[in-house]
């Protein structure tokens, strides 16, 4: 398997965080999907387990250079998400919410055509939480930034706002294949 230029191979899976872990209780677990939509929707976690799960095996790249390929994701396909909320007539950007705070900025194209999952199992085991679990988005094809661990909320926006990387000089695409790392 080839890696992006500027990358080098790691066997281990180093963690990558910016501020602590956050603690969470899967009983107030939520996923607000809101912004530019009619409607709001909240789902909590019994909510998930009606979805159909997709598996997806991808590499994951850190911008700051370490790439470990051939990781086994388990999780829900994002459109099989925005379907089962029966969401329609959205704008492309969205601004991905996280349990403490932390934001990054996609594009549902993007995300759909790089078959982006929330997951919330990596290799056969449930998402520890310095992984992001309960739930992380996995965006394959952009460097790991906007991968976002312990995700809460989908925001739709009309323009493409940065999140907390983006709006610190990190690009607003991040396709590792390109080496877009900063603007
Ligand atoms: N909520 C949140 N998500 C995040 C981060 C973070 O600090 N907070 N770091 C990002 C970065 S820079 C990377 S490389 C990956 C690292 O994921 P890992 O810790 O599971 O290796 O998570 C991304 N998602
Ligand atoms: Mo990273």
């Amino acid at each position: 398997m080839k890696i992006p230029p500027g990358q080098i191979l790691t066997n281990k899976f180093p963690t990558m965080t910016f501020g602590s872990i956050p603690q969470i209780d899967l009983d107030k677990w939520e996923l607000k999907i809101f912004g530019s939509i009619t409607k709001e929707i909240t789902l909590k976690w019994p909510d998930l387990q009606k979805l159909p799960e997709y598996k997806l095996t991808s590499a994951f790249h850190c911008v700051t250079q370490w790439s470990k390929i051939n990781n086994e994701w388990k999780g829900i396909l994002i459109s099989t998400l925005i379907e089962f909320c029966d969401i329609k007539d959205f704008p492309n950007n969205i601004t991905v919410h996280c349990y403490g705070g932390y934001t990054t900025n996609v594009q549902y194209t993007t995300l759909n055509k790089n078959k982006a999952v929330l997951a919330y199992q990596h290799d056969q085991t449930a998402l520890t939480p310095e992984h992001g679990g309960p739930l992380r988005l996995i965006l394959p094809e952009r460097y790991a930034w906007k991968s976002a661990k312990w995700i809460n909320g989908l925001e739709f926006t009309k323009e493409d706002k940065p999140g907390f990387w983006e709006s610190r000089g990190y690009h607003m695409e991040g396709d590792p294949w390109k080496q877009q790392r900063f603007e």
